[in-house]
């Protein structure tokens, strides 16, 4: 069993592997600090000074930015490739931390930092197609086109669940479209971030460019404020809950800047009479167990239809029987612990409002290997008479509630009627099916999958969803606009001045 101080032992390890300060293991002569600790024993590893104040740190992004916008971003995309070949090289290492510190699986972990090195890729051939349309004008001799520039300082809030992968998306496309970093990480998870911004300080150093381009705040919820509050911060993107997105939209509209915001998902699958059950039990596991239920796009609601629903429950309920519950540095692990306490606390007072509302637990429920010190739960499944407001309701833990339907308008309605709108799936087997729940009929999510769970996208494809998921979309495809600005450009190139609209004027 593995102890509190071997962890801080080896998280020393790590971030020394890694080239990162690993000073954090000592209590400050006050005992001040920030608090990190890891959730598989739940104890200390060790306190972290906070950074400088954040205004200081946005004068120097502010600086940096002047110099930064002007380099022509295929060169940008040279940090961005450096930084990909040092994550290749560190993988197991950060993959490591990120189990001790959001006790994730190790393959996980692992993949967590393969999402990272994924998006370095497509940054780096992403600063060679930064395109702007050409626009037909009606004015003869005029050109009309449109170029995108850069933005200026973006403010990077992640949250403790994809510690390291959720900065790399939002920081490549940044740093690709000539803007500058400021990130304040979750206060769960410091040090996974102190380790991603050494690397990428190397990476600054190997490409030969000014290391604030990137910059980190170790700090509190107020150094997270300061950012938000700041006027200079062109954009902030924020991952985390609707609780906190509800605050930080309206204080960053008030001055105008922008947001990119992905909040909470409860995140649904339909599961067909013609699905293919072998692949929907193990589907629906991994989206609904893996990573503890921990991550915003896990399942949170499964409705199936009425003439396979038993069967469902029966192999659902055998499969959450035999998956491994423990340590996250197991290989054998499956399912490790939730972040802390008051992750534990949703899940159990989840537990009890569905059963108030009349739903039957029928499989897990129960915390379990409490001798290892951490918050570890057996997945649930709740199988309930309808969708009350605890279903409706994101908690951030491995709980299923299932619900039947006879038809499949009745199950799309079901599927949309809840206040998140990130992602979704469909087992079906139908052709038409499928489809109607790809339509603009049908899921009302930026995600919408077949034959394939929730969560797990690729970077490739553009991440985030609608209603109270915030409406961002970070990763892939064309989300790198929203870290530049549109400038619309007409040129005339012949001598004579004809006005659009047919206006006539002197
Ligand atoms: C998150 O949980 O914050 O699609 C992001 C997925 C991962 C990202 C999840 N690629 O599940």
């Amino acid at each position: 069993m593995t102890s509190t101080s071997d962890l801080t032992t080896r998280t020393a390890e790590l971030l020394t592997a890694m080239g990162a300060d690993a000073s954090f293991a000592a209590a400050t002569p006050d005992g001040a600090g920030l608090v990190t600790s890891s959730p598989i024993t739940g104890g200390t590893l060790g306190y972290l000074q906070p950074s400088a104040d954040p205004s200081t740190v946005v004068d120097d992004a502010v600086a940096a930015f002047r110099t930064w916008s002007t380099v022509p971003a295929p060169v940008r995309g040279g940090v961005v490739r450096e930084l990909g070949e040092l994550l290749r090289e560190h993988k197991d290492a950060l993959g490591e931390l990120v189990s001790i510190e959001a006790g994730k699986i190790v393959s996980e972990g692992r993949g967590e930092v393969q999402e990272m090195i994924d998006i370095c890729d497509f940054g780096v051939g992403l600063s060679r197609q930064l395109y702007g349309n050409t626009i037909a004008t009606e004015r003869p001799g005029h050109r009309m086109m449109e170029q995108w520039h850069p933005l200026g300082v973006v403010a990077v809030i992640t949250a403790f669940n994809f510690p390291v992968a959720v900065w790399s998306w939002n920081t490549v496309l940044a740093l690709v479209a000539g803007d500058t970093v400021v990130w304040k990480p979750s206060e769960k998870t410091p040090l996974t971030a102190v380790a991603v911004q050494a690397i990428f300080e190397q990476a600054a150093d190997r490409a030969g460019v000014d290391p604030k381009i990137a910059q980190l705040i170790i700090g509190e919820r107020d150094a997270g404020e300061a950012l938000v509050d700041d006027p200079r911060v062109a954009l902030v993107s924020a991952t985390g809950s609707t609780r906190m997105g509800r605050e930080v939209a309206p204080r960053v509209a008030q001055r105008f800047g922008r947001v990119l915001l992905e909040l909470g998902g409860n995140n649904a699958a339909i599961v067909s009479p013609t699905a293919d059950l072998d692949l929907t039990v193990r589907g629906i596991v991994f989206s609904a167990a893996g990573t503890a239920g921990q991550r915003c796009t896990s399942l949170r609601r499964v409705i199936a239809h009425e003439s396979i629903v038993d069967t469902l429950v029966d192999r659902l309920s055998s499969a959450y029987a035999t998956l491994p519950i423990g340590s996250p540095l197991e290989t054998t692990t499956l399912v490790g612990p939730l972040i802390d306490e008051a992750a534990y606390d949703g899940y159990v007072s989840a537990l009890e409002q569905a059963a108030r509302d009349g739903g039957k637990v029928v499989a897990g429920g129960e915390r379990v290997a409490e001798e290892l010190g951490g918050y570890y739960v057996q997945p649930a499944i709740v199988v309930m008479p309808g969708q009350t407001e605890i279903v409706k309701h994101e908690t951030f833990a491995p709980i299923i509630y299932l619900m039947s339907y006879s038809d499949l308008d009745e199950a799309i309605a079901l599927h949309n009627d809840v206040p998140q709108g990130l992602s979704s799936s469909i087992f079906t087997t139908d052709l038409r099916e499928a489809e109607r729940f790809l339509s603009a009929a049908g899921s009302d999510c930026g995600i919408a999958n077949v034959n394939i769970g929730p969560s797990g996208a690729e970077i490739g494809g553009a991440f985030g969803g609608e209603k109270e998921t915030g409406g961002g979309r970070e990763s892939g495809s064309d989300a790198w606009k929203s870290y530049m600005r549109r400038s619309t450009n007409t040129v005339n190139y012949s001598s004579e001045l004809p006005l659009a609209q047919g206006v006539e004027f002197l």
